[in-house]
């Protein structure tokens, strides 16, 4: 493979077949076309170039969706400098963790992003922001074109430690992926793609800017979280083809239709597990119409069967499941013609065995790890030898789920392996929030663990075990209000249950695996 040049693959391109004055972006700011974007884009590169942002040094992109993310973005690839988006929605001291692990050498903020980072510790890094999208007179230098095994994109996941890894994406992983799922996906330059994952998050960034990018479609960028009033007048209004979201926001549509439209005016709603706060639907009963959409893709989480079928039934759209992770990209395993509740088969170009520990490819219908071979598997983790030599290992790398695969390669999920937690894409580390609450007064022991609830989605529930002379019921309020100030909002456990002890193994250990019930259920 020669040098990759992203920006002309996923810009560029686009111009060449004469699609310039074809709508490229929508947000709360208005519409870009292709042409614009461009021209943004590099009136953002040349100030990069003025501030001193060299080839690789390390852009923290802490910013909620919007155009001028994309394009800042798209810039510092420009530029051959290192994208590293980070959600605003991080507290201050996972924000200054990742700025330093990272080395960021510069900062695009939003306006929330940019008092967060302040907060942070970051006020001393050379800062673009919106404002650097506005036409200017600097000539840039053209795109820099890199060697395939260059490093242009690092994407924080949590570790089941709750300390969160960087994963290195060089730049034939990126330029891979788009001949992976995106070719599965199939985009076309009439569509319009419109993702709840935003482009922080790996899901999102595939959804929002590589596939629709690659194939001269047009995205809808949502902001603010997402909540299904708000969804629903975003695909009221800009009429998408292709939906992205978690399984947890096609519940809550799902929940929306079936509920008789009387009752909603002014219902107060929320994503269960979003962490959101609740929204009242300004305009009562926004209708919920779904018929621009084509294509529903569903991932981050697991996708029970009831909630597939039901929703093909109820909106007449197809729902294509998948399954991915931040190590490998985007989804590696996808349900094209396979049958509800499967979590599909290898994407193009992608292999997946499932193996035991030692690494051995196990026979059909084994349950053991998912391991993912092909050209979108990153190359570690930055600066952690040891957790990338037991991740990226056997020339692949294992994305952390038991799963077993049937004769005809399609995969079935089964599981985590560690001990995360995964409500809507999210992975959270059970420490992280268990720490969250070390220090309450009247909390004996604590333990978190996800639990199926009873439509098959997993919500995080913390255990607490009051000390003597405790009262419950100020336990449990100090403990929520404990998990509002340390952690943000989609790390907050959704139920918070006080019980007598904790169950324990035979040697004396908690045994998560016992608490995984919903507490009443
Ligand atoms: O499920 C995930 O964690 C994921 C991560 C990156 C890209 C895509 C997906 C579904």
């Amino acid at each position: 493979m020669g040098s990759v040049n992203l920006v002309e693959r996923l810009l560029g391109r686009q111009l060449a077949l004469g699609r310039g004055e074809r709508p490229a972006y929508v947000d709360p700011g208005g519409e870009l076309s292709y042409a614009q974007l461009y021209r943004a884009v590099r009136w953002y590169a040349a100030r990069l170039a003025t501030a001193g942002v060299q080839p690789g040094t390390r852009g923290l992109v802490l910013a909620d969706d919007s155009v001028a993310t994309v394009v800042s973005i798209l810039a510092l690839w420009w530029r051959g400098a290192v994208a590293v988006p980070v959600s605003p929605m991080l507290t201050e001291a996972e924000v200054g963790f990742i700025a330093r692990d990272c080395r960021a050498g510069f900062l695009h903020a939003d306006e929330r992003g940019a008092e967060l980072a302040i907060r942070a510790g970051l006020a001393g890094l050379p800062r673009g922001g919106p404002d650097w999208t506005e036409p200017g007179s600097d000539p840039a230098p053209p795109p820099v074109s890199q060697p395939p095994a260059e490093v242009l994109l690092i994407q924080y996941t949590s570790g089941s430690t709750g300390t969160p890894k960087g994963v290195l994406h060089a730049a034939a992983g990126v330029d891979g992926v788009l001949d992976g799922f995106g070719r599965l996906l199939d985009l076309r330059p009439e569509d319009t793609v419109l993702s709840t994952a935003k482009l922080s998050f790996g899901y999102g960034f595939g959804n929002s800017l590589l596939f629709p990018l690659a194939a001269g479609a047009r995205v809808v960028l949502h902001q603010g979280p997402p909540d299904v009033f708000r969804l629903a007048a975003t695909i009221a209004r800009h009429q998408p083809t292709v939906l992205c979201a978690v399984p947890r926001i096609y519940a809550a549509l799902l929940d929306r239709a079936h509920r008789p439209a009387t009752t909603d005016a002014g219902q107060v709603s929320v994503v269960a597990g979003s962490g959101a706060a609740p929204t009242i639907d300004p305009d009562g009963a926004a209708a919920l119409d779904l018929g621009s959409v084509r294509l529903a893709v569903s991932a981050g989480e697991h996708l029970p069967a009831s909630l597939c079928v039901d929703f093909g039934r109820t909106f007449g759209v197809p729902l294509l499941n998948g399954l991915g992770a931040t190590e490998v990209l985007h989804i590696v395993a996808s349900t094209r013609g396979s049958r509800p509740g499967s979590t599909g088969r290898a994407v193009p170009g992608m292999t997946l065995t499932v193996r035991d520990d030692a690494g051995r490819v196990l026979p059909p219908g084994s349950e053991g790890r998912l391991h993912v071979a092909g050209p979108s598997v990153a190359a570690g983790y930055l600066d952690r030898p040891e957790a990338s030599a037991a991740t990226f290992a056997d020339g692949g790398a294992y994305t952390g789920d038991i799963v077993s695969q049937e004769p005809d390669g399609e995969i079935r999920y089964v599981c985590r392996r560690d001990d995360l937690i995964n409500v809507g894409g999210y992975k959270i580390s059970p420490l992280e929030v268990e720490a969250a609450v070390r220090d309450l007064p009247g909390l004996a022991q604590c333990a978190v663990v996800g639990a199926r609830d009873d439509t098959g989605l997993e919500q995080a529930v913390a255990y607490l075990v009051p000390a003597p002379e405790t009262d419950r019921d100020d336990l449990r309020r100090a403990a929520r209000a404990a998990f509002r100030t340390n952690l943000p909002p989609f790390k907050r456990p959704s139920v918070v249950e006080v019980v007598d002890r904790l169950p324990v193994t035979s040697t004396g250990k908690l045994a998560r695996f016992k608490l995984r019930v919903l507490p009443g259920s």
